[in-house]
């Protein structure tokens, strides 16, 4: 099938219908992702994306859910990614239990998508990157990309998002938690969420101090951290001001071009690695390998000696 005009009219001007199907066609990789990707590219790079991260029942969904209400409030469009959700976030149970639905704004401005990439080779960037990209031709002000901050996905995210809020809870250890899980380096802004819990401001205390620690990153701008009480909605409208402030920072300083076409440059390297890899690994090479591995195991030849005999024009 080839994409008619139509077809990206109707996504560019925001049709669900049209947006949910474009979207199928990247998570399936059907064979007119590719043309379809290359006729939306241009209508890309308005809206904004923040990435929301930290470790499980952190209340990441919950913030979510009062950043779609709040920013609906101030007539903004948004698209929702919620990537490799541990508990339920799918759109019907998100829309249907948690932001009423019978709002007629919500649903004519906000679009949630669940997914799942656990597993998948290339892991988050690759599927979230293009999804992103349909929503910003369908015209979405911001992209909010949730995901569990387990593993490599909470560190890819900041390769996608141009504010990442890494949410934390008050539970003691956490911002130990946070520094060896590399989310220290990642974040633009800390939402400390659960705050009416015990124990808040000592981390608060104690996220500050590590954060002076940090090195400068590129944007060089200090990293807030806020408190939250996401089930209240308590907080919510200083982090969204937090976040509109950071992406003023970025756009005065001309580094939120820089940071987009560094993450540009990256998912086209990702892209070639990818096809390389699943283009060197096919049929052939796999079984030969899974052949050979016996007597690699057993000296008979070595890794070196067995790749080079590979048709390839690997350099070792
Ligand atoms: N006391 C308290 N509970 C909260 C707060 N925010 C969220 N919760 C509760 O914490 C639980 C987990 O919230 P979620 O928003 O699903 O957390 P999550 O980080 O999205 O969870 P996963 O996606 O499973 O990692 C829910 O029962 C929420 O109601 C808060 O500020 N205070
Ligand atoms: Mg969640």
């Amino acid at each position: 099938m080839s994409i008619s005009e139509e077809y990206i009219n109707r996504i560019t001007s925001g049709d669900k219908r049209a947006v949910s199907r474009a979207i199928s066609v990247v998570e399936n990789e059907d064979k007119e992702k590719i043309e379809l990707l290359q006729a939306l590219y241009k209508y890309t790079g308005k809206a904004y994306k923040i990435g929301i991260t930290g470790p499980p029942g952190a209340g990441k969904s919950t913030i979510t859910d009062c950043l779609i209400k709040n920013l609906t409030k101030k007539n903004f469009s948004i698209g929702v990614i919620a990537v490799d959700p541990t508990s339920p976030f799918t759109g019907g149970a998100l829309l249907g239990d948690r932001v009423r639905m019978t709002d007629a704004t919500l649903f004519e401005n906000v679009f949630i998508r669940s997914m799942a990439t656990r597993g998948s080779l290339g892991g988050l960037s690759k599927n979230v990157n293009d999804v992103c990209k349909i929503l910003d031709a369908a015209g979405k002000d911001f992209i909010i990309i949730e995901t569990v901050g387990v593993g490599q996905s909470e560190l890819d995210i900041a390769q996608t998002a141009d504010t990442t809020v890494v949410a934390l809870v008050p539970e003691s250890g956490d911002s130990v938690q946070a520094m060896k899980a590399g989310l220290m380096e990642i974040a633009d802004i800390f939402a400390l969420n659960k705050s009416d819990r015990q124990g808040a401001d000592e981390i608060v205390t104690s996220l500050k101090n590590i954060l002076h620690l940090r090195s400068p990153q590129g944007d060089n701008r200090e990293i807030k951290v806020l408190k939250t009480i996401a089930v209240k909605n308590t907080g919510i409208e200083e982090l969204i001001e937090e976040i509109f402030d950071h992406k003023k920072h970025l756009s005065s300083t001309g580094y939120l071009d820089i940071k987009r076409k560094e993450h540009l440059s990256n998912e086209i390297i990702e892209i070639v690695n990818l096809n390389l890899q699943k283009t060197f690994w096919d049929k052939e090479n796999s079984e030969i390998l899974s052949k050979n591995i016996e007597k690699i195991y057993s000296k008979e030849t070595d890794p070196y000696t067995f790749i080079q005999s590979l048709n390839s024009n690997i350099n070792l």
